[in-house]
């Protein structure tokens, strides 16, 4: 497998040490560009399009029942003792992949009620059961983060629920690697930086409140982020590498009217797109944390869980890309992990009592021991970051 797999490789690219980059690609065969360019052609049709305006999906907004909790604390009448009660988190897309496993390992520890917010109600239902959740550890509601107004419903049911929120988890996200043409959200915005990051810009904004009035002992707002977004890394350096420019697109809309549908006003290309909504999820974490880490005590993270590579996200890509890519991760990069494992990664980045830190965008070591990894320039602009966020308040209304 490795033989196969190392022809895969590009021609040439260096690695410095410690991942650091400064890597150059030539005629890279299949990973990189030029081969995956011709096979496109033949596999897109296979690709999983949504065409402008039809991104919602129907269906009713179901909530289950919920229960409203007490305060984090309380005596046991027994022995005096003080209880901590159940920490409510929010996952964003835990219908699959990483937001799943992270759902599973928090819901194992009998320690957290679990709200899976997700677009596909049966499937989080049927996810739930498949990864052996009870009952009593979660509950499902319906949030499609590619509809401004699905979001505003979602934060008003959460709200009446009555239920505390301790932590919200921004997981969801979509990758189109082999899109020719651009899908919009409901509001038109580009699919990818709408949902990734414009989507949870506003669901997170209009939680904060909820986040700011937990009275459990950690309250926090983590947003996924990835190493493809750092072009500090080599994975950050496979082109297409992220680069938001000078925020024109997003300055325009990202509609493809009067405006580019990407973030740096160029052509369309998903997998672009992806990798510049990563970065924008990472810089939005890090405002939120200057924003308002003093005055809420809320700690505010991203992290990089690991090359996840049998996940949904690559459901997109050609049927050759899914096969070879999980050993090209275990056996060339040695990035890959398990769902099981960057669930469990997760799950430390939201109840660790040793990952309070605010600001901080983790990321795991060979062993699995977290570290505070350091961000590319780009992703730790705080121009940029400013900007994103002041142009992304007018674009979901709040400004
Ligand atoms: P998956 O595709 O398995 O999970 C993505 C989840 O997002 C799914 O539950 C999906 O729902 C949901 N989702 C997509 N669009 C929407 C929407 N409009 N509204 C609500 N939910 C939506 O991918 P991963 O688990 O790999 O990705 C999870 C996170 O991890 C992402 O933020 C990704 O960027 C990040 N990540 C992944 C890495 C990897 O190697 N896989 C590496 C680094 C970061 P549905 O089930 O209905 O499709
Ligand atoms: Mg990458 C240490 C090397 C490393 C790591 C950790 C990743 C992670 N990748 C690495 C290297 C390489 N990748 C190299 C050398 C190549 C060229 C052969 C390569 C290619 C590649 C492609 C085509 N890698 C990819 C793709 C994708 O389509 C994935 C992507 O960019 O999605 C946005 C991807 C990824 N590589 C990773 C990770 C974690 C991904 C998934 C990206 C993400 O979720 O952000």
């Amino acid at each position: 497998m490795a033989l196969q797999t190392a022809a895969l490789l590009p021609a040439t690219f260096s690695v410095p040490k410690e991942g650091k980059c400064s890597a150059s690609f030539k005629d890279s065969a299949f990973f990189g560009v030029s081969l995956s360019d011709n096979v496109k052609a033949d596999f897109s049709s296979s690709a999983l399009r949504c065409k402008r305006g039809v991104t919602q999906r129907t269906g009713a907004v179901r909530a289950q029942t919920t229960a409203t909790e007490g305060p984090a604390t309380t005596r046991s009448a027994m022995d005096g003792k003080k209880t901590l009660r159940k920490g409510s988190v929010i996952i964003t897309g835990a219908s699959s992949g990483l937001g799943l496993a992270t759902a599973k390992a928090l819901a194992e520890t009998g320690k957290w009620h679990i709200i899976m917010a997700c677009r596909d109600f049966l499937k989080a239902e049927r996810a739930a059961k498949s990864a052996g959740m009870s009952k009593e550890n979660y509950t499902i509601m319906h949030l499609d983060l590619a509809s401004l107004d699905s979001v505003r419903q979602f934060v008003d049911s959460y709200k009446q629920s009555g239920r505390p929120l301790d932590v919200l988890v921004c997981n969801a996200a979509v990758y189109q690697p082999t899109a020719k043409e651009p899908s919009f959200t409901a509001e038109g915005f580009e699919l990818s930086v709408g949902t990734n990051h414009l989507g949870h810009f506003l669901l997170s904004r209009l939680l904060l409140d909820d986040l700011k009035q937990s009275d459990y002992p950690s309250k926090r707002l983590i947003i996924v982020g990835s190493i493809t977004g750092n072009t500090n890394t080599l994975a950050g350096n496979v082109p297409p590498k992220a680069n938001l420019g000078d925020l024109r697109g997003l300055a325009g809309g990202l509609s493809g009217l009067n405006s580019s549908t990407m973030i740096d006003g160029g052509e369309f290309d998903g997998a672009k797109a992806y990798k510049d909504s990563k970065v924008c999820n990472m810089l939005t974490m890090q405002e939120f944390h200057r924003r308002f880490h003093e005055e809420t005590g809320i700690t505010f993270a991203s992290l990089y869980p690991g090359c996840i590579a049998t996940t949904g996200l690559f459901r997109e890509h050609i049927p050759l890309f899914r096969l070879l890519f999980p050993p090209f991760q275990k056996y060339i990069t040695k990035g890959f992990v398990s769902e099981e494992e960057a669930g469990k990664r997760l799950a430390q980045v939201v109840s660790e009592p040793s990952l309070t830190k605010s600001g901080v965008y983790w990321s795991w070591n060979k062993d699995s021991a977290s570290f505070e990894n350091q961000l590319s320039k780009e992703a730790s602009n705080e121009d940029k970051a400013r900007k994103i966020w002041e142009l992304s308040e007018k674009l979901v209304g709040l400004a």
